[in-house]
Parts: C-alpha cells; structure tokens; sequence
C-alpha cells in the first residue's frame, strides 16, 4: 500500500484503543481453539491472505427500478471510484482488487493502472456490458445481445467482449466475467434452442481470443431483466456452456441468481467436483435476486458454501482456484461501510469453514449419524472468530474496526464537499 487515504494517525489512534481487549480476546480463542487441536496462527495467516475483489460499481449508491436515493460525495467517475476503493482495501487490508465494468468505467487504460498503482491495487475480472444500451451504440441490445436473431447485435457483441479483453489485457487483469440478461418476456417470443446455439457460437469466437494465462467466467441467473425465460438460467446450462467452450471457460456463482431455497453449496460442490467452479459474487438476499450485504440475512448458507469451498482446498481439488468479488446493491446505506463489512464477512465464512474438524465429519458421514455430522459443522460455525480477523486485520496495517475508523476520519463528509452532485450514467447491478 503506498498512498493512504485515511491518515495512519487515526487508524493508529483508533487501534490504540482496542488493541488490549482484541490481544486478550484473541488469547482466550487461541486457549479455545488449541483444546479443539486447531492453532489460532494458523488460521489468522490464511484468513489475512484471503482477498475478495471490489466491483467499481459497487461505491455508488443502488437503486430499485423505482426509485434510487442517492448518498452523499458519491463517486463521479471511475477515478473517483477507485479512491473509494482504495479506503476500503487500506481499512479492511482484505480487498486487494478492483473489478471494472465496461463501458461504465472507459478511461484511458494506462491512466486507470496509474490510479490504481497509486493506492498498491490490482484489477480483478472484466465485465462486458450487453445488457443496456451505451451512449452512441450503433444496434440496441433490447432483444438480446450475444444470442440476439440479428448476426449484426450478434457481432458487435462479440466486439465488445474483445474490446474489454484488450483493456483487461493493460491492467493486468486476468479474466473475463460474461453476464447477458437475454431471454424473453413471453411464451414462443424466443426458440430457446436457437437462441443458445446462436449464444454458444458468439461466445467461442470470445473464447477463441482469450490471451494466454486467462480465464472466462460465465454468469448464470434464473430471471430479470427477462421475465419469461432467461438464455443463461442456470447453473446446468452454465455447465454445459463451460463445457462447450473449453478448459479455460468456467462457471461463476452470483449467490442472488438462483430461485429462493435452492441449494447452492450443492452446486458448488458439483462444480467443484467437475473442475468448472470459476468464481463467486458474493451477495445476500431473501425473495430473489435483492442484492443485499453479504451475510446479512442467512450467514450460515455463506458459512455451508465455504464449508465446500475449505474442503476442496484441503483435498487439493483439481482445478480449484476461484474468484472472489462481493457484488451487491446498497440502497440504504454508506456504499463503503457495507463493503467493508461484507468482506468481513466473506472473511469470517472463510475462517468458521476452517475450523470444521473434518476427520471427526467424515466419520459421523460414514457411521450415518446424522446429528454429530451436523453438530461438527454447527461446532464450528458458532465459534466467534471476529478476534481473528480483526488481528489479522491490524496486523497488516487495517483497522480493528473499520466502521469506526471511517466514521472517526470523516471521509464521507470530505469526498460530499469535494465531489458535487452528478446525475449518475447507470449503474446497475450484475
Ligand atoms: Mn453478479
């Protein structure tokens, strides 16, 4: 981290007044875990090397298709967005990436890595923007983008995606995230079989392109904008698309996109299970697809997705190296203090999924008890590892806690007076 946003005094200040009760709070855990055979160090070290990407769009403030209330000292473009960034990164040392979308964030590619570089972040994932119209696009994407009947949408498309590889290509950024909202509205509108063959085509001249090293992610989402039926609805047709295009296309999970009750650590396994687990976009939601902070309405689900995660990583799961991007609407509160608090809790997955004895798992799984299997996974979800992540956290020069240290500098009040009111160019949420 080379440029700070947030003066070292506050952040050392605020620590300060922690520091005694997390030392004493991290012991007494480290007590705790060491009876259960686990070595508190040891955890903290992969919890603080841990890092979830940022989506630039994520710093503004949400909205619903009524109505959006937008907050104070919202970023105007996407050097403004990058500063956002960049005060969560130095806050929660848990964000090390920033992922653009194209063409909300268009800059001149050398000036975006310069901006970043200055605040020591990195460029995770591109996404393509199919979805809406840019400002003086020569074809509308209102009956689909990739799939559309039209060979022309089709092609200009397929440009985009290339056009977002070469600037990925500059920043450093190694992956493609590919979400269209193609589908239709009403029953015979669209010949579903069709359609994805024309979808599959378009996306193997994507593929063909990918620069060496590189990864595509394929997004699936049951519905919206379409309300009938959806090109990329699911996680089987998402499968079959990885499988279609080759070894360097995968799966991305969005935690929002799948009908209410589905069982998406059961998808993951499988796609774990089958090499074509790309990536998450971390999110929460209770009817649909409500883009709420991670965590906050079914912690334990996020807990039962790392629980898959963790043990692949300890089997050594061919393959398995996913993306991590928090991908979220805040409508109602500071864009920055929900950022920082999801990474956390993406963290505090991560950390309670490490803590599953798995020995003791796998033979309460083959002795078919039930209720000791899942009282191992309820053992360590209820453990508190907050001082674990908090350590790790200032260890690395973050804050203890980074809600209070944001709120003690004032930086929402400085960027309101810096940065006057604009009417925001989009800003959807994917
Ligand atoms: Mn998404």
């Amino acid at each position: 981290m080379t440029e700070q946003l947030i003066s070292a005094d506050i952040v050392e200040r605020e620590n300060a007044s922690r520091q005694a009760a997390l030392k004493r709070d991290y012991e007494a855990l480290g007590d705790q875990l060491s009876r259960r055979g686990i070595a508190i160090d040891e955890i903290k070290k992969k919890v603080a090397s841990f890092g979830v990407a940022i989506p630039s769009w994520g710093v503004g403030t949400g909205g619903t298709r009524f109505a959006r209330f937008p907050g104070g000292g919202e970023p105007r473009d996407i050097f403004d967005k990058i500063e956002d960034c960049a005060v969560i990164a130095q806050l929660t040392r848990a964000t090390p990436t920033v992922s653009l979308h194209i063409p909300w964030d268009k800059a001149d590619p050398t000036r975006l890595k310069q901006a970043a570089s200055r605040f020591g972040l990195g460029f995770d994932a591109m996404n393509s923007n199919t979805f809406s119209d840019a400002k003086d696009q020569k074809l509308s994407y209102k009956y689909g983008s990739l799939s559309h009947a039209d060979a022309a949408v089709r092609k200009q498309a397929v440009e985009h995606n290339l056009e977002c590889i070469e600037i990925g290509k500059t920043l450093g950024s190694r992956a493609l995230t590919v979400w269209i909202g193609d589908g239709s509205n009403f029953p015979g509108q669209v010949n579903f079989a069709k359609a994805f063959r024309r979808y599959l085509d378009a996306m193997q001249e994507i593929y063909a392109e990918l620069p060496d090293g590189w990864r595509l992610f394929t997004e699936h989402k049951m519905y919206e904008p379409a309300f009938y039926s959806t090109v990329v609805q699911d996680w089987g047709t998402n499968y079959l698309i990885a499988q279609e295009l080759g070894p360097k296309a995968y799966c991305l999970v969005d935690l929002g996109h799948h009908a209410p009750n589905v069982n998406i650590e059961m998808i993951v396994s499988r796609l774990i299970q089958f090499g074509k687990l790309g990536g998450f976009h971390f999110n929460d939601s209770k009817y649909g697809d409500d883009d709420l902070d991670t965590g906050s309405i079914d912690p334990y689900r996020l807990f039962l997705i790392f629980n898959e995660l963790v043990d692949a990583e300890l089997s050594g799961a061919r393959g398995f190296d996913p993306a991590h991007m928090l991908d979220q609407s805040h409508n109602v509160t500071d864009p920055i203090e929900s950022l920082m608090l999801s990474a956390a809790e993406v963290q505090r997955a991560y950390a309670q999924a490490l803590l599953v004895d798995r020995k003791a798992l796998a033979c309460f799984q083959d002795d078919n008890d039930a209720l000791m299997a899942t009282q191992t996974l309820k053992a360590a979800y209820r453990t508190d590892v907050e001082p674990i992540l908090a350590m790790a956290r200032s260890e690395k020069g973050g804050a203890i806690d980074p809600v209070a240290v944001y709120r003690a500098a004032g930086y929402r009040r400085k960027v309101t007076a810096q940065r006057p009111a604009v009417v925001s160019g989009g800003g959807g949420i994917v």
